[in-house]
């Protein structure tokens, strides 16, 4: 794939629906260098939203930025030139593809921060069944070590209480559902997850329960994760601040989601 990019095949469609979360390989390796310098230039200028976690056991930080694909190059190219608005269009089904935010986590060797399992669909300020995420990694992870999905949990009809990284709540006060303990009961779900090279993706919806370990391991973990939303999306009132943090918006629940900084960036023809 790449700029030649034409069409995903039927059943990596098909796998994205049913599954929840599915593997593209090399679809934006062209990306990967100028990705690469983007994540040092933003590492060096942070913005206001950027939230690393430092472990209280001394281990390296995990590095986090959001919404900053527009403000560095690296990053600009690759939501804007490669294909990734067209597949993200297909995988979902929609007449259109726009950009909702990107998140940038960069876990340093030995960093101990497991992400915890989550959704994301109850952190945003937008719902809809059209979503899709691209993990773009920029490291080689292993299985062991790489992002994992609960198949099929973004059918569940559920949004689970979000939490932070850190394992405090998002919104304080918030009396829905908590995720299942997916850890500890790893055999009662089938788990999906793919060791994977720099400039492959995996593609997954906002709705699919994934976590993902600690980097114990000599080699940093640099990932970008790019969202997108379809036709159907909309705004939604949360009774918090919602991460990431939008809150110069205003808008109704139910509002069509249209703002200056969710461009459609893909409209089929
Ligand atoms: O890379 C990770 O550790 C977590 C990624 C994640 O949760 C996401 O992209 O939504």
């Amino acid at each position: 794939m790449s700029s030649e990019f034409k069409s995903l095949e039927p059943e990596t469609v098909t796998a994205f629906q049913r599954d929840g979360a599915v593997l593209l390989k090399g679809v934006f390796k062209p990306w990967v260098e100028g990705v690469c310098a983007a994540i040092e230039q933003n590492k060096a200028n942070p913005s206001y939203r950027e939230r690393t976690y430092r472990p209280d056991d001394g281990s390296a930080p995990f590095f986090q930025d959001y919404c900053v694909w527009s403000q560095f190059e690296g990053y600009k190219a690759l939501v804007t030139k490669s294909p990734m608005a067209k597949i993200a269009a297909e995988l979902m089904a929609s007449k259109t593809a726009r950009i909702f935010h990107d998140h940038v986590l960069v876990k340093e060797p030995g960093n101990s921060v497991q992400t915890p399992w989550h959704q994301d669909q109850p952190y945003y300020l937008v719902e809809g069944d059209q979503s899709v995420s691209f993990w773009v990694p920029l490291d080689p992870v292993p299985r062991e070590r790489t992002l994992e999905f609960v198949a099929t949990s973004h059918k569940w009809g559920k949004n689970f209480k979000p939490k932070r990284f850190d394992g405090t709540d998002l919104f304080s006060g918030d009396q829905s559902e908590i995720a299942p303990d997916i850890e500890a009961n790893r055999e009662n779900f089938e788990i999906l997850g793919w060791a994977v090279e720099p400039g492959d993706a995996v593609a997954f919806s906002f709705r699919a329960l994934h976590g993902a370990p600690a980097n114990n391991s000599t080699m940093r973990r640099r990932v970008t994760s790019i969202r997108w939303v379809g036709d159907d999306a909309h705004f939604v009132e949360r009774p918090g601040t919602t991460s990431p943090d939008f809150s110069h918006l205003s808008y109704q629940d139910g509002d069509p989601f249209e703002a200056p900084e969710f461009p459609i960036l893909y409209r089929a023809s």
